[in-house]
């Protein structure tokens, strides 16, 4: 696997790698059957409403996440998951504890802007949060955004396998969503693998 390390200034850095899952339609199909995936209510400035896509969050004993309003205890890794856990830690020599997965049915589902800064990731670190998310199924854009000038943009593609990792800064100095589109679009499965570093006060 060939990783292309991006610098994006100040700290901050994305990885990709094209085919880091080879047979990535098997492998959706399989977690699709072994996720408890769900449209969650969230309250987002006091308005409730379901999340734009299916979501499921896995982890070790005690991980649980709170955002949006919320606090999801985990799920337990299934069979594939750890699988995919086991070779991301070889291969970004990190070891992941958490997992979100987010099922985007189709071009309606969607990822509104923002960045994995919870306190759980880093508690007083946002400069230095490790996050590898892969993407099966279909291709959809993904938007990288600075937040002091939202001109300045990364896009890429991902889907078919990919593997993203963003990593020091990048969760501190950008934001990050996968826009809507009318454009037709298969299924795509979302895992962002995060290193959950403690319980919450
Ligand atoms: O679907 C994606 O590529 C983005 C997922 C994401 O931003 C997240 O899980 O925080």
């Amino acid at each position: 696997m060939e990783m292309v390390r991006h610098e994006l200034g100040d700290g901050a850095w994305y990885g990709l790698a094209e085919g880091f899952v080879p047979d990535d339609e098997a492998v959706m199909a399989r977690l699709v059957g072994e996720l408890p995936l769900a449209q969650e209510p969230l309250t987002i400035a006091g308005k409730t409403h379901l999340t734009p896509r299916l979501t499921s969050w896995h982890g070790d004993p005690g991980c649980a996440y709170a955002y949006s309003g919320r606090v999801f205890a985990p799920a337990p890794w299934t069979p594939t998951l750890t699988a995919l856990r086991d070779r991301l830690e070889v291969a970004v020599g990190a070891r992941f504890n958490t997992v979100l997965a987010n099922l985007y049915r189709g071009g309606d589902d969607a990822m509104g802007a923002h960045a994995d800064k919870e306190r759980e990731l880093g508690p007083d670190a946002p400069h230095d949060v490790l996050i590898a998310s892969l993407s099966l199924g279909a291709a959809r854009r993904f938007l990288l955004v600075r937040n002091r000038d939202r001109r300045d943009r990364v896009e890429l593609a991902l889907g078919g396998g990919s593997l993203l990792v963003m990593g020091g800064a990048t969760q501190r100095d950008w934001r990050h969503h996968v826009p809507r589109t009318k454009r037709p679009v298969g299924p795509r499965l979302n895992l962002t693998f995060r290193i959950f570093r403690g319980a919450r006060p």
